[in-house]
């Protein structure tokens, strides 16, 4: 069987307002994934458009059975203009993952088969029913389990395009429930929160070549029994990683020093708003309460740099919310900050109560990616939030407040890291185009383990 996969760019990713490092990070791991349940003897072929241009002709001339597309919300449009195309050439298409899972009807007219929720399920069964003849228009996951995956095929990769090869996820899901997050829709109808086992994740970090890993994980500190036997397992190994956690967890005693002592060197966590009084209205519960400036310390004490992510737009943001967060994150020196314009996915529960209460504005997908207002907000206007928004960036990666932000660590060489990997991340754009451009992007790979293993209270593990 000839089977072609495509994971197509993201509308933001081919844009004027691009960064292409930030779509050269990480490779296909979804795609792959499934690609392991495939037999010895299918020809696959794996694509990802951020990384390569897709020579479409020459894909429908390779005339292959199944075409497996994974749509992300603004790549939906290109998703299904290309299922579209091999449609009509005859080929069979299968569409699954979050936006799919989100809006099935809209996939479904694009597709022979949808998926809804992971695919670890339903995605064997499916391929038994097409060998067999008669698979089914719609498959959806209500068994959850990793046990027994195959190996991902991660030689399907093209390594080289990577900043990040070695990205990983031993668990699924998340055990909190924000109001904003795709997870409850996506885990709908069986477990929404599950690991791997111990062993076959140390196995899966074995497998990886080189010392640095990236945990795609949306909570790898979730379940604390699991962590702490996996950094256990991971002592010793010479790894070097970074990973996503909560505040909840941060304030855990001893759970972060365990990562540390097993390489952990930087952490996105969620703090979403420095207004507290959004955090109720989301149901960002575990962050209620908690003192931010305790979270970073300890994040910091323990040597670990922090990645923060901050939502704009709740409904008690005012127009100054743009610069108090910024100099709130400079002020404690959060090495790196993802800002958001608040955006309500569809199938979220935010988006069914925005709906209700007729505040979102259109349904153009290509523009739910975070960096534009599709929604009426309260306490400005959307051009007052959209400005802001692209403010915040510019002032908080500005040269000034990289050496503020770098200034708030104690120890020399934990403000050198913060001056090398935030000065690094942004001030470099033209550098960073040239290595993707050439396909070489991976050759920053030993720059970027340095600046994470060299300086820092906790230096090389
Ligand atoms: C890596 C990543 C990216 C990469 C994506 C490219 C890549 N190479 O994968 C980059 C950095 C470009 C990126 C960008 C963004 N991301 Co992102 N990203 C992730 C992350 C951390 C991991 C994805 C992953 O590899 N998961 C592991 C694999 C195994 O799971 P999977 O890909 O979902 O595949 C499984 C199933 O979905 C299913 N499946 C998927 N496709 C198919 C197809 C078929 C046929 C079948 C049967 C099954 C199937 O089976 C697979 C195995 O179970 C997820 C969080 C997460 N943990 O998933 C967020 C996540 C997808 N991102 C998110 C967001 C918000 C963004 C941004 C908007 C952020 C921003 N402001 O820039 C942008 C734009 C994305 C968009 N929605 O348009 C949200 C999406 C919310 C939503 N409803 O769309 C997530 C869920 C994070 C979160 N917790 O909120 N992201
Ligand atoms: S903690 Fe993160 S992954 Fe978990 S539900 Fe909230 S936003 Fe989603």
């Amino acid at each position: 069987m000839r089977v072609t996969m495509i994971l197509p760019a993201l509308t933001e990713a081919t844009g004027p307002a691009r960064r292409p490092v930030k779509y050269a990070l990480f490779p296909p791991l979804g795609l792959a994934t499934l690609a392991g349940y495939l037999a010895a003897d299918d020809e696959v072929a794996l694509y990802d458009e951020h990384v390569e241009a897709l020579d479409l002709p020459a894909m429908l001339d390779a005339r292959p059975d199944l075409v497996v597309i994974q749509p992300y919300i603004t790549s939906a449009r290109r998703a299904y203009a290309l299922a579209d195309a091999f449609r009509a050439q005859g080929a069979y298409v299968a569409l699954g993952g979050l936006h799919v899972t989100s809006l099935p009807d809209e996939a479904a007219a694009h597709a022979d088969s949808i998926f809804l929720g992971p695919g670890e399920d339903i995605w064997p069964v499916f391929l038994k029913e097409f060998r067999d003849g008669h698979p089914a228009p719609r498959y959806t996951s209500t068994t959850r389990t990793l046990a027994g995956l195959p190996p991902i095929r991660r030689d399907l990769i093209k390594r080289g395009r990577y900043l990040v090869p070695n990205s990983i996820v031993v668990s699924r899901g998340c055990p909190h429930h924000c109001d904003f997050c795709y997870k409850d829709a996506f885990f709908e109808g069986g477990k929404s929160f599950y690991t791997q086992a111990v062993d076959d994740a140390l196995a899966e970090i074995e497998r990886l070549p080189g010392r640095h890993l990236y945990f795609l994980d949306d909570h790898l500190l979730g379940n604390r029994r699991f962590a702490e036997a996996l950094f256990d397992g991971m002592r010793g190994m010479g790894r070097v990683w970074q990973a996503a956690s909560t505040v909840k967890s941060v304030l855990e005693p001893g759970l972060l020093e365990r990562a540390r002592d097993a390489g952990l060197r930087s952490l996105f966590v969620g703090f979403e708003s420095v207004n507290g009084g959004n955090l109720p209205d989301t149901l960002k519960i575990q962050n209620v309460g908690r003192d931010y400036n305790r979270v970073v310390r300890r994040i910091h004490d323990c040597g670990v740099m922090v990645n923060g992510s901050f939502v704009f737009g709740l409904d008690h943001d005012r127009p100054d919310v743009f610069a108090r967060t910024v100099d709130w994150a400079v002020g404690a020196g959060v090495e790196t900050a993802t800002f958001h314009i608040l955006t309500p996915y569809p199938g979220t529960g935010q988006f069914r109560r925005m709906e209700a209460a007729d505040r979102i504005v259109h349904r153009d997908w290509d523009l739910y990616d975070t960096r534009h207002v599709v929604y009426r907000p309260h306490g400005m206007t959307p051009r007052q939030l959209e400005d802001g928004y692209w403010q915040a960036y510019r002032d908080f990666y500005a040269w000034r407040n990289i050496y503020r932000g770098a200034n708030a660590h104690d120890l020399p060489r934990e403000k050198l890291r913060h001056l090398a990997y935030a000065g690094g991340w942004k001030k470099f754009e033209g550098a960073w185009d040239l290595l993707i451009r050439r396909g070489h992007v991976l050759d920053a790979l030993p720059l970027l383990e340095r600046t994470l293993t060299a300086f820092g209270r906790h230096a090389a593990s």
